[in-house]
């Protein structure tokens, strides 16, 4: 199938000032030993956004792509979780809420194995790691092995993967499941509306966000939401960041999050080939889990993978840009692969006819928003992740014109957090790092004729 998308504006054709602009997001945003997502709204190094920032970051120094991903996992617990947020202490504590005084990992985390001398949240996010550290080594394997960058991280990762599929199996169904709408990374979206309707809100009066003070209040979450937000990690500080044994008021199995999960799977079968290690059990493991996202999140009426609420025991009817993401998993049944771009192209999405970059909400649902988090706007990594799958299932024209609308879209916004989906306008903060990364990665893509993974 063909999709056809808008004709990149004339102003990414001269990608060697969109790359020196880019590259100035990620040189400002760098702190020493990691990035910051942006130095206003988010002044800590998150874990998703270093994954994706890597990524990027290893086209201007390979080695500080590698320190970017070793300062996060610096941060990481003995029951192998990476903590969605490593803070740093030079930063007052109410630059960000929830600071390190609400989440106190190194006391209520001590039993889940928390750092003693750093300061993170308690819960996670999306893993993207293994499939950073597997690019970032081939952008300069010398480099790489002459520091035992992959001998390091390795068993951490596998660390990692294996608190996801041991720890977060709370469906019994082989997928891992989020325990909290930041979690997913998308924490807005209407898929959380349900399961988070049944979370009593933490009184307003308890909290005081820091995020209306660099954000557009009419773009951010409501307030109700950001009470249900801090109830929910709350309670989880309140058990010890326990998993087993613990009454969870929200579990969700997300196919965004799993489908990254397997991505990362595959990329940790290539680490440890690189390592002379077993990679069969990694790939095995990798088609098992990709087995039970289609047995289990796949919808076929409704064209795309859906989010699974575990507590209600039913699927999430909203079709969020997560159940599009399995599309860059490889090994998806044909039909599936074909079902998800032709859902992708339709009226729910409109890639390529009334949409330039994916919306991470239905066109047509009854809670979109152009503007708002996560209920609407585009988003520059869900992109790049989209890339691939077109690239891999698609074709390799509406992969590059989707790369060219990145592109173009990334450079206009001034490296937006995420944008309107019908007319690019730049929404949330500016100067965002890992839209300023993913840009420089598929610039890379552009200049060497397509990345090798
Ligand atoms: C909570 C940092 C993070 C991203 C998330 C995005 C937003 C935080 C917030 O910013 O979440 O983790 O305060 O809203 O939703 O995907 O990792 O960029």
């Amino acid at each position: 199938m063909t999709i056809t998308l808008h004709d990149a504006p004339s102003a990414v054709r001269d990608h060697r000032s969109v790359e020196r602009a880019a590259a100035r997001v990620l040189l400002t945003n760098w702190t020493g030993a990691s990035t910051v997502p942006s130095h206003t709204l988010y002044p800590h190094q998150w874990s998703w956004d270093s994954a994706f920032i890597a990524i990027g970051l290893r086209h201007l120094s390979p080695r500080r792509a590698q320190r970017e991903l070793e300062t996060l996992l610096g941060g990481q617990w003995a029951d192998g979780r990476i903590p969605h947020i490593v803070f740093n202490p030079a930063v007052p504590l109410d630059a960000y809420f929830p600071s390190p005084d609400f989440w106190q990992s190194t006391s209520a985390g001590r039993a889940a194995g928390a750092p003693a001398g750093i300061e993170t949240s308690g819960i996670v996010q999306p893993p993207v790691h293994a499939l950073a550290a597997a690019l970032v080594h081939e952008s300069d394997p010398e480099t790489s092995r002459r520091r035992g960058f992959l001998e390091r991280l390795y068993p951490r990762l596998v660390a990692w993967h294996h608190y996801l599929t041991r720890h977060r199996d709370f469906g019994g169904r082989g997928l891992a499941a989020v325990l909290h709408p930041w979690e997913p990374g998308m924490d807005n979206s209407p898929c959380w509306d349900e399961p988070l309707a049944r979370v009593e809100p933490a009184p307003a009066a308890s909290f005081r966000r820091a995020d209306l003070t660099h954000g557009d209040a009419a773009d951010r979450p409501t307030d109700l939401d950001y009470g249900r937000y801090v109830r929910l990690a709350g309670d989880y500080r309140d058990h010890g960041y326990r998993d087993a044994g613990t009454e969870h008021s929200f579990v969700v199995e997300d196919p965004g999050f799993n489908a990254l999960l397997i991505l990362s799977e595959y990329a940790l079968a290539d680490i440890a080939q690189a390592l002379g290690h077993d990679a069969e059990s990694h790939r095995a493991q990798a088609r098992r889990l990709t087995d039970a996202l289609v047995d289990r999140l796949w919808d076929d009426d409704a064209g795309l993978f859906l989010c699974h609420d575990v507590r209600a025991g039913r699927a999430i009817e909203e079709k969020s840009v997560t159940g599009l993401l399995p599309l860059a998993v490889p090994g998806l049944p044909d039909g599936i692969a074909r079902t998800l771009l032709r859902t992708a192209a339709g009226e729910h999405f409109g890639l390529g006819s009334t949409t330039a970059l994916t919306p991470s909400y239905d066109l047509r649902g009854h809670s979109f928003d152009p503007s708002r988090y996560w209920r609407g706007p585009a988003w520059f990594n869900i992109n790049w992740v989209l890339e691939r799958g077109l690239r891999h299932y698609g074709t390799a024209d509406c992969a590059d014109t989707l790369r060219q609308s990145v592109l173009a879209a990334g450079a206009e916004s001034g490296f937006a957090e995420y944008v309107d989906p019908y007319t690019g306008q730049a929404r949330g903060t500016t100067d965002f790092s890992w839209t300023a990364a993913v840009v420089l990665d598929l610039l890379a893509d552009v200049h060497g004729g397509g990345g090798t993974r």
